[in-house]
């Protein structure tokens, strides 16, 4: 498999609360590091490490701006230098939100209050997202790595100054170490260790790219399928990504299923009657799968047939996974009963039953760092066997 990898990931680091205490936050660098060690110690899998150059991330900022609000991405970029002069944070710590938004009678319209400390409240829905001197850096690398795996999967036209697309013209799929995560955030509220939606700005490259494309090449072949393109989004952390589903709720053209915790984190959505909007024609193009806490990997592969089979109905261009390891077993924030060698089989299947799909894959959750590396490795295996690929 093809790994991309940014070491600028790593320099996000927060803190977050457990009960009324602050510990440093579970989504850690060390998660990334323990995966790359695993990957290159295996031997296995073509790691590339970029390194998103001062172009890729205006790009990656752009097109970002398509799923988030202008007003909302400035905050993140800016919000730790503001209350670092304000004397509000110290260099080593990290900016935290206290009051959030508040829904009233009087004022349908919500705006982000005056006060620099009470604006981090308004851009989030959680205290686990804190934003430290780095933060920024991190949160850009992880969303570029993701426009870079669009951009190989889409094979770039040759005058594309994408570096890659030379190397990998058949490219099946493509593996994003994307840190910080993205799956929970919204177009203007961090939340969940998420504050750009990757697989959101995946989907807005393939559409950028394909657009651009059409410009350049109006006698391309692809010409009248590139316009409808339909990306299919399955979610497997152990969390419902409400961020997701929220980008495309209303878009017939993505589908997004997930199988996650029922009554877990992020807590007000995932239920399976949020199927999209009815009498639209997105209707049907969400399905959730929320599972029992406690459910075992056969309960687990039930719903992933389900997942499956919807995906193939729908009859997607492009595959998205956002795939999470927190559904491992002694993870201490998911809480189902998957071990090791179940993610080889969990992959297997998935490629097994989607075999031509291109795909993009992309890292969200798992916490337990010592394990990270081995589930990685068994989730590859099992994705390879079925792609019948080196
Ligand atoms: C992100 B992803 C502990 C609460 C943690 C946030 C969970 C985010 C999961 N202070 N709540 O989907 O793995
Ligand atoms: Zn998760």
């Amino acid at each position: 498999m093809l790994i991309l990898h940014d070491e600028t990931t790593l320099l996000h680091d927060t803190v977050e609360l457990l009960g009324a205490k602050l510990i440093p936050a579970q989504e850690s660098p060390a998660r990334i590091k323990a995966i790359v060690d695993a990957v290159k110690h295996s031997g296995n899998h073509e790691l590339r490490t970029i390194s998103a150059s001062e172009e890729d991330q205006k790009t990656t900022i752009a097109l970002a701006k398509a799923n988030h609000k202008p007003e909302y991405i400035e905050h993140i970029q800016n919000v730790f230098s503001q209350w670092l002069k304000e004397g509000l944070v110290e260099a080593h710590e990290s900016v935290l939100p206290e009051c959030f938004r508040l829904q009233n009678v009087a004022n349908a319209k919500l705006r982000p209050p005056k006060d620099i400390y009470a604006r981090a409240g308004y851009y989030a829905f959680d205290m686990s997202t804190g934003i430290s001197k780095n933060s920024w850096q991190s949160i850009v690398a992880s969303a570029n790595l993701a426009v870079q795996a669009a951009l190989l999967m889409a094979e770039a036209p040759t005058n594309s100054k994408n570096p890659f697309q030379q190397n990998s013209p058949k490219l099946k799929s493509v593996l994003a170490l994307c840190r910080p995560p993205g799956h929970h955030c919204t177009g203007s509220q961090a939340g969940g260790y998420c504050y750009l939606n990757n697989i959101a700005i995946t989907i807005t490259t393939f559409r950028q790219f394909t657009h651009s494309q059409r410009l350049r090449r109006p006698s391309n072949p692809n010409f009248a399928s590139v316009s409808t393109l339909k990306f299919a989004i399955l979610d497997l952390d152990f969390h419902h990504g409400n961020g997701t589903q929220e980008q495309f709720y209303m878009d017939p053209t993505v589908f997004y299923t997930s199988i996650h915790g029922q009554d877990e984190f992020p807590y007000y959505t995932g239920a399976a009657s949020e199927q999209g909007p009815s009498n639209s024609p997105a209707f049907g193009t969400n399905l959730n799968l929320p599972l029992k806490t406690g459910s075992s990997f056969e309960e687990y592969l039930a719903k992933l047939h389900i997942a499956l089979s919807a995906i193939q109905q729908f009859g997607a261009d492009h595959l998205l996974v956002s795939l999470g390891f927190d559904t491992f077993h002694t993870d201490p924030l998911g809480k189902f009963q998957i071990e090791t060698q179940d993610y080889k089989v969990m992959a297997k299947t998935v490629r097994a039953m989607l075999k031509n799909l291109p795909a993009v894959i992309l890292l969200e959750g798992g916490y337990v760092v010592d394990r990270l590396g081995e589930n990685l490795l068994s989730f590859l295996a099992g994705w390879e066997e079925a792609e019948g690929a080196s």
